[in-house]
């Protein structure tokens, strides 16, 4: 960590300046202002003296008390924290829960909301919420945009990066309890004695802080580690294989986490390869893993070329198996339908399985949201998703993380912020976007108002600006071939999966925009409940940020706000960039407030952010305006390209660079 504090010398000098440098290793936990504080505990456990040290160097003149107490919470992992003749009463019924009472004090004295009559009760909505890592054996990852991974692979066992008990550390601090390490898309070595000598080192450093490890298992395990000649779960050879390595791993980390599957998803292998259902492949390995108290997390995220619209696909193929699934099962759905679009309505698979246990998959990582170039603050996008599924009709919550080898973790110093946020609403679905990134705010950068309300005005804005700038009004996936960076509607790749190209999605013709999911359409709208079900299937009440996903709508066609379609769009993706051009003046003015090297550092990603979302606009406009056969209206800017260049740029994603718009110029 480098924290080189040049303020106090500057000071003295007579100038008042923040001319210090951070490169954000420290991410939401940089204060180290304790000093006399006294720290009561019953016990000695590795957890408890985390927790006393965390208390000592965060806290001044502090008088503490860790107690447990199995009535202070019903949950495990709860707590209560009181004020008591000068002194703070923590109480949980567990270690873990003291630990995360710990944090919750520190962050309290941190964000100044600490005082005498303090007494809160918490618990987890969840007893599972846990960080996905897409994370490769080869030290990539996929949809990483921060460097390689974290766990060093070839290293371990032997060699232990202190990144490790930091990674832990700051997880704890928010309240998350378990990490996949590996991609989804898994490497069947994770399973070799080999590795799994090397997860227990991760999983020995993270248990005083709480965290249980899973890993994502490749379904053809068997057959390419244990050189069986099937991986069908309903053969006896294939059962006793994975119950003897559910035994093996258990005896190597007795409080394993369980399993994540991607099966029969993007060409992995599954269950169905063996004409066997999905919930027979997972009840498979959910015996396996029982006897041990481990549990599969077993992914929604299906869809075959074949089939007429892809955002039917997981509902279509999951419904059906409702109540067939072992009570040790649960069923991951990405939070919408499709795949992390910017804006998406909820999974209509949410409330379908009425008799199945289900979790909630967001992701953290930016892969189609500006990688790690874009600030975009996605806690409003998550709680957008609780509007429509109440969070207490979940059993557990997972984040694919964005965390990586680069010094600040995630690439963006504010992609922190999403890590903290996930934290935050997997803890308490019910706290405010605003709130938490308040409290990050204050934690990572400045505690002066001055900072903190346009620097939170900003990010409550980020994630709506992106979808406009990007794709507004229900467009989605008009990614450019390659990578999910930049826009290319026009792509056409021959021989390509037809539901891997943008015009799949946008069906731009002469007549109009969008894809029809209505009923006179696919009909996808059908599988959402009645209430919502007219409401999206009706042009004149859908919802303009779902138009152009359940609609296919004409140039003409009068919106709300009473502009022609063609013209809101305009006004949209224009709008998108107001914002973070208004943005990137907002920023300059915060130099004298925080250290050079983060206000740098953001500053440089804001061009590029203000860059692509011109970019995305121009490309986007002057393509959909050979369609609509209308200009763009002159009271918008005009494209600073025509399209024909626009097509010619391949984007370099090895270095991010993007069109010179020569909007900087
Ligand atoms: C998509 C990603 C792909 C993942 C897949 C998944 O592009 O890399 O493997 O989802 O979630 O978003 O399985």
């Amino acid at each position: 960590m480098k924290k080189i504090c040049l303020t106090v010398i500057l000071f003295c000098l007579g100038v008042n300046t923040h001319v210090f440098s951070d490169d954000g290793s420290s991410l939401w936990l940089c204060q180290k202002n304790g000093e006399n504080t006294n720290v009561t505990s019953y016990s000695e456990s590795a957890t408890v003296q985390i927790a006393t040290e965390e208390l000592q160097s965060s806290l001044k003149n502090f008088k503490v008390t860790l107690k447990q107490d199995f009535g202070a919470s019903d949950k495990k992992e709860g707590y209560s924290i009181k004020f008591e003749k000068g002194n703070y009463i923590i109480s949980s019924p567990s270690d873990a829960g003291l630990l995360y009472a710990s944090y919750h004090l520190i962050r309290m004295n941190e964000t100044g909301e600490i005082n005498s009559d303090i007494n809160i009760k918490e618990s987890p909505s969840y007893d599972i919420r846990v960080l996905n890592h897409w994370d490769n054996p080869d030290g990539t990852i996929e949809r990483g945009y921060a460097g390689e991974s974290l766990w060093k692979w070839e290293e371990l066992p032997g060699v232990v990066s202190e990144r490790y008990q930091q990674y832990a550390r700051a997880n704890a601090s928010i309240g998350i309890n378990g990490t996949v390490l590996n991609n989804v898309n898994a490497s069947p070595s994770i399973l070799t004695s080999e590795y799994l000598e090397k997860v227990k080192v991760l999983a020995d450093i993270f248990r005083p802080y709480g965290i249980k490890v899973y890993l994502s298992v490749n379904f053809a395990t068997p057959m390419v580690i244990g050189n069986l000649k099937t991986a069908d779960p309903l053969d006896n050879d294939v059962k006793i294989w994975w119950k003897k390595k559910a035994d093996e791993i258990y005896s190597i980390i007795p409080d394993f986490g369980g399993f994540l599957v991607k099966a029969n998803s993007e060409g992995q292998p599954g269950p169905c390869d063996y004409d066997r259902t999905h919930a027979q492949g997972a009840n498979m390995l959910a015996d396996a893993l029982k006897p041990h108290g481990g549990i599969i997390m077993w992914r929604a995220f299906v869809y075959s070329p074949e089939d007429a619209d892809r955002a039917k696909q997981a509902y279509n193929e999951f419904k059906p198996l409702d109540g067939k699934f072992n009570d040790n099962v649960i069923i991951q759905i990405k939070n919408g339908p499709i795949d992390f679009q910017p804006r998406e309505p909820y999974s209509p698979l949410f409330g379908s399985m009425p008799s199945s246990k289900t979790m909630v998959e967001f992701q953290i990582t930016q892969e189609y949201l500006g990688f790690s170039n874009h600030l975009v603050y996605l806690a409003p996008m998550w709680k957008e998703f609780f509007q429509f599924v109440p969070y207490n009709s979940l059993n557990a919550i997972a984040g694919v993380a964005n965390t990586g080898s680069v010094e600040n973790w995630c690439g963006h110093h504010f992609a922190q912020s999403n890590w903290y946020a996930f934290g935050r609403l997997a803890w308490n679905p019910e706290l405010t976007s605003e709130e938490i990134a308040e409290e990050w705010i204050k934690q990572t950068f400045s505690k002066e108002k001055i900072f903190i309300n346009p620097v939170r005005d900003f990010m409550m804005e980020s994630r709506e600006a992106a979808v406009n700038y990007m794709m507004p009004l229900g467009l989605h996936h008009i990614f450019a071939w390659g990578h999910h960076y930049g826009p290319e509607p026009w792509c056409e790749i021959e021989g390509a999966r037809p539901d891997w190209m943008p015009s799949y999605y946008h069906n731009a013709s002469q007549n109009g925009i969008g894809f029809d999911r209505s009923s006179q359409g696919s009909n996808a709208v059908s599988q959402y409940p009645t209430e919502l079900k007219s409401l999206y299937d009706n042009l004149k009440t859908c919802p303009d940020e779902y138009l152009l996903w359940f609609h296919y709508v004409p140039w003409n066609h009068k919106m709300q706000s009473g502009n022609t379609l063609w013209k809101e769009l305009c006004l949209r993706y224009n709008k998108g960039i107001e914002t973070i051009s208004k943005f990137y003046k907002v920023w300059e003015k915060q130099k004298e407030f925080i250290d050079q090297e983060r206000f740098e550092s953001v500053n440089s990603k804001l061009e590029i952010q203000l860059n692509d979302a011109i970019w995305w606009r121009d490309a986007c406009l002057l393509y959909f305006s050979e369609f609509s056969g209308k200009p763009i209206p002159p009271e918008f800017e005009k494209p600073v390209y025509n399209l024909q260049k626009m097509k010619e740029f391949r984007l370099d994603i090895t270095n991010f660079e993007t069109p010179s718009t020569g909007y900087f110029e």
